[in-house]
This record gives C-alpha cells, sequence and structure tokens, in this order.
C-alpha cells in the first residue's frame, strides 16, 4: 500500500484486515489541529477511501486525547483577510465527501475543531473520560468547520444553543443521550469497540456501505421528499452490482454470500 511510503509528522496511519486506522499524534499539544495535521490526515483518509482493500476507516486520538480543537496559538494573530485567503476549510470539508464510513474512537477531550472532526465522522464511540464541548465562545469565536450546523441537527436547537453560548463541556453520557454518538465504553475498550465495529461493516459489500453512507447523509440535507427520492435511485443502482446478485442469491441457496465488492 502506498500510505506506508508518505512520511506523515503529525499522525499515525496502518491497516487492519479491511480497516484503515489513523490516529492523531501530536502529544505535546492535545492533538491540536494545525493545518499541516488537517492536510495529513485528510490525504490519508482520501487514500483509504479510494483503496480497495479498505473497507471502513478508525479515527482516534488514541489512549488519553482525541484534539483540543483547532491551534489557537497557530491562528491567533491571523487577520480576517489572512483567514479566508488560507481557506483552511476547504481542507476540513474534504471530510464529508469521503465515501466510505469513518468511525471516531474517542477518549479524553473532543473541543472545539476536535467535535466538529468527530463529528464530520459518521460513527462515534467514547470512552468513559470523553469531553465534547463547542467551547469557542471563550475565546471569543464561534464554530469554524460546522459546529453550529451539525450539534444542533443532532441535539436540537434548545441544546445546541445551550452548548455553543455556553461552551460548556459535557461528558460521554450526554452525548450518547442526546444521540451524538453510538456507545461508551472504558477507555481501554474504546479502539478495540471501533475496530470491531468497523470489522463488521467492512466485511459488508462495499457498494451497498458506500450508498447507503451516501443516502443516510442526503437526509440531513434534502426535504423527506427529495430523500426518498435519491434513496430510491440509490436502491436501483445497487441491482447493477454484482453483489447484489450474489447477495440475493446466496440467500435462496442458504449460504453465506460471497462479496466481490463490485
Ligand atoms: N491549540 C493550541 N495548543 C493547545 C490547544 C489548542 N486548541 N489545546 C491545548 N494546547 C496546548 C497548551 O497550550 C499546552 O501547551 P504548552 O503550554 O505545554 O506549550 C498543551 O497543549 C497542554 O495543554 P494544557 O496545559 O492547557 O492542558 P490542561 O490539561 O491543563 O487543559 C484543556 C486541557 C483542553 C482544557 C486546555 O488545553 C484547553 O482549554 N485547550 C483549548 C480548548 C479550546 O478552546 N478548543 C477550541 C479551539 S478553537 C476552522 C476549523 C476549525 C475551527 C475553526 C475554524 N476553519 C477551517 C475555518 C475550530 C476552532 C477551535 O477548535
Amino acid at each position: 500500500m502506498s500510505q506506508a511510503a508518505t512520511p506523515l509528522n503529525y499522525i499515525q496511519v496502518h491497516q487492519l484486515d479491511r480497516v484503515g486506522v489513523l490516529q492523531l499524534h501530536r502529544p505535546e499539544a492535545l492533538n491540536a489541529l494545525n493545518p499541516d495535521l488537517m492536510k495529513e490526515l485528510v490525504t490519508s483518509l482520501e487514500r483509504f477511501d479510494t483503496d480497495e482493500q479498505i473497507g471502513c476507516m478508525v479515527l482516534t486520538g488514541g489512549e488519553t486525547v482525541f484534539a483540543a480543537g483547532a491551534d489557537i496559538k497557530q491562528m491567533a494573530g491571523a487577520s480576517a483577510i489572512e483567514m479566508m485567503a488560507a481557506n483552511d476549510l476547504a481542507v476540513w470539508d474534504r471530510i464529508r465527501l469521503l465515501k466510505k464510513p469513518v468511525i471516531a474512537a474517542i477518549n479524553g477531550y473532543a473541543l472545539g475543531g476536535g467535535c466538529e472532526v468527530a463529528m464530520m465522522c459518521d460513527l462515534i464511540i467514547a470512552g468513559e473520560s470523553a469531553r465534547f464541548g463547542q467551547p469557542e465562545i471563550n475565546i471569543g469565536v464561534i464554530p469554524g468547520a460546522g459546529g453550529t450546523q451539525r450539534l444542533t441537527r443532532v441535539a436540537g436547537k434548545a441544546k445546541a444553543m445551550e452548548l455553543i453560548l455556553t461552551g460548556r463541556p459535557f461528558k460521554a453520557q450526554e452525548a450518547l443521550d442526546m444521540g451524538l454518538i453510538n456507545k461508551i465504553v472504558p477507555d481501554s475498550q474504546t479502539i478495540a469497540e471501533a475496530m470491531a465495529l468497523a470489522k463488521i461493516i467492512a466485511e459488508k459489500p462495499a457498494m451497498a456501505v458506500q450508498l447507503a453512507k451516501k443516502a443516510i447523509l442526503k437526509a440531513f440535507e434534502t426535504p423527506l421528499e427529495d430523500g426518498l427520492d435519491y434513496e430510491r435511485h440509490l436502491f436501483y443502482l445497487l441491482f447493477a452490482s454484482a453483489d447484489q446478485k450474489e447477495g440475493m442469491r446466496a440467500f435462496q441457496e442458504k449460504r453465506a454470500a460471497v462479496w466481490k465488492n463490485a
């Protein structure tokens, strides 16, 4: 795989079976997300996304911290024009265009941009130590990478207003209660749990997985009528795949399907 040949300073990448694993690695700054880190992360995610050997990805910050936000020190002195010209969001935004599912495995802080990256992922497994939050208000700004939109869609207006206007961090249980995350596990199990989930998804027929993700994400962007129409077309499209034929044939022949991921 070409991934290994790429020099990476801020993330570590490896593959286990059909799962691509990416670990943020900037421990001295609690994995603060500077532009170089984000470029490495997004490029690596995209490499896995186009690698036929990969069916699902896991993104983690490791055992103790996910990410304490975008790099405050790096952006503190910038002017509005410099921020706009840098257009870093164009890099962050590529995460939502990934075709394959990404599971976030989160221990410790997932604040600001860290929480936003987590919300760009498709599923979230949290350790008991996980602390989510959008604390940007405390440093004189607002979320800049989707926090006001994604948190509001998940938690509703009242909760999003409270969390974003106060900047209050919240624990894994509160995140679970509002539907932001899938599961809470002991910290020592977070990555293993995410890997187990990723392995299950990675063994499903790839085209169906990718189109299911596409259809689910469409639910956040369209009125129901358009979303249903979109889903129907993707459903019909899967009848052009070898795996639809194999899956339905295997059911009738009472055997396990052998996927071609085509
Ligand atoms: N940026 C830079 N450095 C950070 C950092 C951050 N977000 N968070 C922590 N660090 C650094 C600390 O400065 C410290 O460095 P040294 O002093 O040792 O050199 C080191 O990491 C350890 O942190 P602490 O000493 O503070 O550790 P504590 O355990 O005492 O506190 C903490 C942990 C997470 C409560 C605290 O570090 C903290 O409050 N950090 C800031 C949290 C925060 O405000 N996050 C939101 C940042 S704003 C955008 C995309 C994204 C964003 C905006 C635009 N576009 C693409 C347009 C997102 C914005 C944000 O995320």
